[in-house]
């Protein structure tokens, strides 16, 4: 591993993005009995919205203000060296054109068909020369296959395209797997021998790809790197590389009701505990449904790029 991770030991500061048909919803489903039921990329799952409405919604989906110039400015701004988007999260919405279903961007919304927003994120960052990954949710709220250990494999089998589709239009540096896990849901049939299967598969593709320990177990064999989330462990997990990801308020996907925005300083405090204990840090915004980031996510990263430019001139 110590050659293809060699950037991301160094780089040590990136910007998360969560950003999918979630977002459309802004944090906010009124139920039909009049009430407002408040979350934001768990809305589907947490506010039990049946999948026909969910559906339903993200049909108005349009984020036509998304411009990814801005986002890897403000990335780059605020001294990050990589991006990673969600192309998929647990609700299963594919945030690329892809070809295995429709439950996608370009096919179920009502955004410009001509667009596709991670080949624009690929453009703007490379031209930046920033890095681009893309987060992946194994677990899936959409596909009827997912949970039944008799159709799993129609799915995993889905679930391998989608990965390749991705990994060859857009040539990302880093996968960051998520929903491996059997807490939430125990119908989830992941298991430590899918992951292996998968890693072995994706450095098939790419021997390059740096990859989290979510495409496993979280083991220390699993991945290239642990991933602590919402949280600074004081010392890492026998010597593995680690990333903590963290939101900027107190949600990853949009939620317009959420102004618990961190302090510019907390935010700078966290990123050097994290570097000085030889983590990378995440950092999270979360696009509204136009797919503008909010403009407290963007003050923040200013202020931290201020921050670091003056202390490292002092
Ligand atoms: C978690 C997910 O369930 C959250 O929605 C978020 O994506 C976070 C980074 O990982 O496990």
């Amino acid at each position: 591993t110590a050659d293809r991770t060699n950037w991301f030991r160094q780089d040590r500061f990136g910007m998360f993005i969560h950003f999918g048909a979630y977002s459309n919803l802004e944090g906010e489903y009124p139920r039909p009995d009049g009430t407002v039921c408040r979350n934001a990329e768990w809305i589907k799952r947490q506010c039990k919205i049946p999948t026909a409405e969910y559906e339903r919604r993200a049909r108005s989906f349009d984020p036509a203000d998304f411009d990814a110039g801005a986002v890897v400015k403000a990335a780059k701004d605020a001294g990050m060296k990589y991006i990673v988007i969600t192309s998929k999260h647990h609700e299963g919405y594919a945030m690329w054109p892809t070809k295995v279903n429709s439950w996608n961007l370009r096919d179920h919304s009502s955004f410009d068909k001509n667009r596709d927003i991670l080949a624009e994120l690929k453009r703007a960052a490379d031209a930046a020369g920033v890095k681009l990954g893309f987060y992946y949710s194994i677990w899936d709220w959409h596909d009827p296959d997912f949970p039944d250990p008799a159709t799993f494999p129609k799915y995993e089998k889905r679930m391998y395209a989608q990965l390749k589709e991705l990994v060859d239009t857009y040539d990302p540096a880093l996968l960051w797997f998520d929903g491996e896990w059997d807490t939430e849901d125990p119908h989830n049939p992941w298991t430590a021998r899918d992951g292996e299967r998968l890693e072995a598969y994706l450095r098939g593709l790419n021997p390059d790809l740096v990859i989290n320990n979510r495409v496993g177990k979280r083991r220390v064999v699993d991945g290239d790197y642990g991933t602590p989330e919402q949280e600074i462990p004081d010392a890492p997990v026998d010597g593995q590389l680690w990333e903590s990801c963290m939101t900027l308020n107190d949600h990853w996907g949009f939620a317009r009701y959420d102004r618990n925005w961190k302090s510019g300083q907390a935010l700078v405090r966290n990123l050097l505990a994290t570097t000085s204990r030889s983590g990378n840090y995440l950092l999270n915004v979360g696009p509204d449904a136009r797919g503008r980031v909010p403009q407290p996510s963007v003050d923040r990263l200013k202020e931290m790029g201020t921050w670091l430019r003056t202390a490292g001139q002092g």
